[in-house]
């Protein structure tokens, strides 16, 4: 009898360790100017919730989300613990704090659509990320896309795309109020991160 539970008890803890070990926790950071809807866009994603009130952040608020995503073959489903540090925005008179950006695998650089300086700087926060990750993944998200209209969308699309810089791995236009793009924007994430992509 005791050799069973010990056959169990071992059956068990191999399948807890595999589950253990199948976690990874990857740190992600998501930088813009003030206001353009990055503490939005997490809670969208982790809360599922929008609110029209802006809260403006100070310092770092981290939050995490487990996501699943393939394995390198494609088979196995992994799952990855995104811990995603939610940065205070930044202007010219105040810019992100370098050691929060430390150690990330990737990063979620945001501009607002309706204000053409917070896409401007977009270019900024990728050289700021970079001096610091510089084999870190990025994506950008054009947000706020629910109050804009069509043609307006695909000229900023256009204008503002950072596809000669290698480690810039896609653009998405989002909405944190509508929910447009924000799931696969962070699947995206989790997967070529996991895939080895970065480093
Ligand atoms: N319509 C609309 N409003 C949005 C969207 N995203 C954010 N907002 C609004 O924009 C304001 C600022 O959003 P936040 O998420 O607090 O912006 P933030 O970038 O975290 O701001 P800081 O922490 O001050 O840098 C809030 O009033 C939000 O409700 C969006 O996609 N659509
Ligand atoms: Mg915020």
């Amino acid at each position: 009898m005791v050799k069973y539970i010990y056959i169990l008890l071992g059956i068990y803890t191999c399948n807890e360790i595999l589950r253990i070990m199948s976690n990874i926790a990857k740190k992600i950071c998501i930088v813009g100017d003030f206001g353009v809807g990055k503490t939005s866009l997490i809670r969208r994603f982790v809360e599922r919730q929008f609110s029209d009130r802006y809260l403006s952040s100070v310092g770092v608020k981290i939050y995490r989300k487990v996501v699943e995503v393939n394995g390198k073959n494609h088979q196995e489903e992994l799952t990855v613990q995104l811990v995603i540090w939610d940065l205070e925005g930044s202007n010219k008179f105040k810019k992100i704090t370098p050691t929060y950006l430390q150690g990330a695998s990737a990063v979620i650089i945001v501009g607002d659509v309706n204000r053409q300086e917070t896409l401007v700087h977009i270019a900024e926060h990728i050289n700021i990320f970079l001096s610091i990750n510089p084999t870190g993944l990025i994506v950008v998200a054009f947000n706020k896309m629910d109050l804009t209209d069509e043609e307006k969308v695909s000229i900023i699309i256009n204008n503002y795309q950072y596809q000669e810089q290698e480690r810039v791995i896609a653009h998405y236009p989002t909405s944190a109020k509508t929910g447009l793009y924000i799931d696969e924007m962070f699947e995206k994430l989790a997967n070529r991160i996991i895939s080895g992509v970065e480093g």
